[in-house]
C-alpha cells in the first residue's frame, strides 16, 4: 500500500531539537520519520528552505462566545479559518453554559455549534459560572466526553465570578476525577470597587480599564487560588490562563518548583503591545482582560517564555466588531461596558516566530513546546496531537522563515475588518497547513471545508 503523502526535504523541529528528512503520512497519521523515503506516495511535496513544526494547539478561544451583553463575531467558521490559516490545527474552545444551564447540555450545544462550521479540529474546556449538586454531578459527566479541563473565574462580578470557597470546592472536584483548573485570576471585588470610583469621578476613557484592574490584583490572585488549591495536595492540577505579568508567573513556577502541578499560559498581546493602544483614537480594540500591561511587564513575560516558566501560549481568540466594541453607539462607551477581548489565533505563528525566535529571545524548542506539546499535555490530547511521531496526527505548520508580511486585517481571516497588530512587519509566515495529513490551506486559501475539523476528546492530562 502506498503512502497518501510524503514531505521530502523537510526541516522539522521539535521539543528536542531540529531533524531532517522525509515525513511519510498514511490515513491522516505519521507513518515514518526518515532520513530519506523511497516508497510510492500518492503524493509528494519538497518542502525544502521551509520550517516545519508541529501544528499549533491554540488551548484558548471563544467563538461564538457570550459575554458581556455581545455574542462574539467570530463564529465556528469563521473562527477556526483563521486558525487553519495561522498553522493553529487544533483549537481549545471554551463551552459557556448560560446562567442556570447545566453542564452537559451546554457541552451539547457547543458540540451542535461547532461540529457543522469547524475547519480545525478541536477540544473543548467548561467555564463554571455556578454551583449546584447538578453542577458537580455532571463534572465527571462531561470528562468522560472528553472535557477534561474547566474555566474558573475569580473575576467578572455578577457575571462569572466565583467566591473562594465555591472555587475551592469545585477545584476539588474536578481534580477528583482527574481534571485540570484553568483559572482566570483577578480580583474581581476590588476591581468592581475601582470601577465605581472612577465612573463617579467620570473617567471613563478605555485606559481607565487598566487603572481599574492593576499587576497587583493578577498577583493577588494567583497568589490566593495557589495557596487555596496548594492545601488540596500535588495531584491538583492547575492551571492559570493569560496571565499578563511576570510576578504572577513567579508565584506559579515556584509551586512548581516545590512539586506542584500548577502552570501558566500567556497570551501574544501581553507579549507585543503596552497600556499606551488603550489611549489611541481606537483604543477600545485594545480593552481586553486582564488588560496590556507597562514595556517592563512585557520584557519579564518574554524572559519567562525564554526560560521555560511560562507554560503555553494560547490566544485568547474573542473577537467583536467595532459596531459590538462601541454598543452601536457612535462615541466610544464608557470603559467597562466594551465587551472585553481581542483576535489572536491567526497571528500567534508569525508573532512568536519572528519577535521571539528571529529576534533570539527563544529557541525553536521553546516555541514548540509552548504552542503543541505543552498545551497537547496540560489539555489530554498528547500523544494524538502535539508530537511528531509515528501514529500522532499528521498536524503540521510549514513556514518560510524568510516572507515578509505587513499584517493587516486584509491578510487575515476573521470576520472582522481590524486586527490590533496592524502594520506591524514580520519575516517569516505559515505558507501551508496539513491537518490529519490534508493540506487545509496553502499560500493565503483555506482549502479544508466547513465542517471537516474534528472533534478531539481530551483524556486525563499527562503532566509530571
Ligand atoms: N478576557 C477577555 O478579554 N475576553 C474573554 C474573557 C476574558 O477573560
Ligand atoms: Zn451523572
Ligand atoms: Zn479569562
Ligand atoms: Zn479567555
Amino acid at each position: 500500500m502506498p503512502l497518501d503523502l510524503v514531505l521530502k526535504n523537510v526541516k522539522l523541529f521539535t521539543i528536542a531539537g531540529p531533524f531532517e528528512g522525509d515525513i511519510g503520512i498514511k490515513d491522516g497519521k505519521i507513518s515514518k520519520i526518515q532520513g530519506d523515503i523511497q516508497e510510492q506516495a500518492d503524493k509528494v511535496i519538497d518542502l525544502s528552505g521551509k520550517y516545519v513544526v508541529p501544528g499549533l494547539i491554540d488551548g484558548h478561544t471563544h467563538m461564538e462566545f457570550p459575554f458581556m451583553g455581545e455574542i462574539t463575531a467570530d463564529d465556528f467558521y469563521y473562527g477556526t479559518k483563521a486558525s487553519i490559516a495561522g498553522g493553529v490545527t487544533t483549537i481549545v474552545d471554551f463551552v459557556t453554559p448560560a446562567p442556570g444551564q447545566d453542564l452537559v447540555s451546554a457541552y451539547q450545544k457547543w458540540r451542535s455549534n461547532a461540529d457543522p462550521k469547524v475547519v480545525s479540529d478541536f477540544g473543548l474546556h467548561m467555564i463554571i459560572r455556578q454551583v449546584n449538586s447538578k453542577i458537580l454531578e455532571q463534572i465527571p459527566d462531561v470528562i468522560n466526553k472528553g472535557v477534561v479541563s474547566f474555566k474558573l473565574f475569580m473575576a467578572y462580578k455578577n457575571e462569572l465570578m466565583l467566591p473562594d470557597g465555591e472555587l475551592y470546592k469545585l477545584i476539588k472536584r474536578i481534580s477528583d476525577f482527574g481534571g485540570v483548573t484553568g483559572i482566570h485570576a483577578e480580583n474581581g471585588e476590588i476591581i468592581n470597587e475601582l470601577i465605581q470610583d472612577f465612573l463617579k469621578e467620570g473617567k471613563v476613557d478605555p485606559v481607565y480599564h487598566y487603572y481599574s484592574r492593576p499587576d497587583i490584583l493578577e498577583i493577588e490572585a494567583t497568589n490566593r487560588i495557589s495557596s487555596i488549591a496548594s492545601m488540596l495536595g500535588k495531584d491538583v492540577k492547575m492551571y492559570i490562563v493569560h496571565t499578563s505579568t511576570g510576578e504572577a508567573t513567579d508565584i506559579i513556577s515556584s509551586y512548581r518548583k516545590n512539586g506542584f502541578r500548577f502552570y501558566n499560559e500567556t497570551a501574544p498581546h501581553y507579549l507585543m503591545l503596552n497600556t499606551e493602544f488603550l489611549k489611541r483614537s481606537d483604543g477600545f480594540r485594545y480593552v481586553m482582560s486582564p488588560p496590556l500591561r507597562s514595556d517592563e511587564q512585557r520584557t519579564k513575560l518574554w524572559m519567562r517564555l525564554a526560560s521555560g516558566d511560562i507554560f503555553t501560549i494560547g490566544s485568547d481568540h474573542c473577537v467583536y466588531s467595532d459596531a459590538q466594541k462601541k454598543r452601536y453607539k457612535e462615541e466610544v462607551p464608557p470603559f467597562h461596558e466594551i465587551p472585553n477581548g481581542v483576535p489572536g489565533t491567526e497571528t500567534i505563528l508569525p508573532l512568536l516566530f519572528y519577535f521571539g525566535v528571529k529576534k533570539g529571545i527563544i529557541t525553536m524548542e521553546r516555541f514548540v513546546e509552548t504552542t503543541s506539546y505543552n498545551p497537547a499535555r496540560l489539555f489530554g490530547l498528547y500523544p494524538k496531537k502535539g508530537v511528531i511521531m509515528p501514529g500522532a496526527d499528521a498536524d503540521f505548520a510549514v513556514i518560510d522563515p524568510n516572507k515578509k508580511v505587513r499584517i493587516s486585517a486584509d491578510v487575515l481571516h476573521s470576520n472582522i475588518d481590524y486586527t490590533i497588530y496592524d502594520g506591524i512587519e514580520v519575516e517569516g509566515w505559515n505558507t501551508m497547513t496539513i491537518r490529519r495529513g490534508e493540506i487545509a490551506y496553502e499560500d493565503g486559501q483555506v482549502i479544508a471545508k466547513k465542517g471537516s475539523g474534528k472533534y478531539t476528546p481530551g483524556k486525563t492530562p499527562i503532566l509530571l
